[in-house]
């Protein structure tokens, strides 16, 4: 919530949409969040259950990798901390993966988090939103819904999977999708700690943000 820009971002006013692959599409039925790996008892719970759990609201700066930031989007969701609730993680947990939808694949996405950084209101499961400009409304089949993650601001944003699907608790650090590719594995924007690798730049990077800003729906 800090008015403070990363270095090398740009503020945008607009949500930008960005993802690989196809748009998820909602269906009661077959939707579900797993919740496993280094666990007493894995847990898979329903849409219905886990709308039951207990809402928080939270007012969140969003960075993304591409350099766009958006500042001030307020989020209703879950904490993190309420489905940690649900399990018994084993006592040397430090890392979990965050899941989510890829081309029909049910963990197709991820993203690695530190534990303890998952701990408060700014590490959210959200399905509504509002700004300064809209007024509360849910989030759009391509910003992720029914269900996705926002991570804390110290964090770019590629950690916060759309479509969510489950979280993974680890006991050691593993890649997710986008630090497989080169990511960097700790993504703090305040220190513009983008890539695994300093030297390491996609191709057409710097294009990319202007067309996602064009994006919006
Ligand atoms: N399931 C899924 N979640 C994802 C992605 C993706 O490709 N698939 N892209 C990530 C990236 S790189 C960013 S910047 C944000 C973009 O979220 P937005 O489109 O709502 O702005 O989603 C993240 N979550
Ligand atoms: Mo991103």
């Amino acid at each position: 919530m800090s008015k403070i820009i990363p270095p090398g971002q740009i503020q945008t006013e607009k949500w930008p949409i960005l993802h690989q692959g196809d748009v998820y599409s909602f269906d009661q039925e077959t939707w579900h969040f797993k919740i496993f790996g280094e666990v007493e008892e894995e847990v898979t719970l329903s849409f219905d259950q886990v709308m039951e759990l207990p809402k928080s609201i939270s007012t969140v700066d969003m960075h993304c990798v591409t350099t766009w930031s958006k500042f001030d989007t307020t989020f209703e969701g879950i904490r993190f901390s309420e489905f940690l609730k649900l399990v018994k993680i084993k006592p040397d947990v430090k890392y979990v993966k965050l899941y989510g939808y890829l081309d029909g694949d049910w963990f197709g996405y991820s993203a690695n988090l530190p534990l303890d950084a998952l701990y408060g209101d700014d590490a959210l499961f959200v399905y509504r939103w509002k700004d300064e400009k809209h007024d509360w409304k849910d989030i759009t089949p391509k910003h992720g819904y029914p269900l996705r993650f926002i991570p804390p601001a110290s964090f770019y944003l590629w950690k916060g999977s759309k479509w969510a699907s489950g979280i993974e608790f680890l006991t050691e650090d593993e890649a997710g999708f986008w630090e497989q590719r080169g990511y960097s594995m700790t993504a703090d924007p305040f220190t513009e700690d983008r890539f695994a690798d300093e030297d390491y730049k996609p191709s057409g990077f710097n294009q990319r943000w202007k067309q996602e800003e064009n994006n919006e729906d």
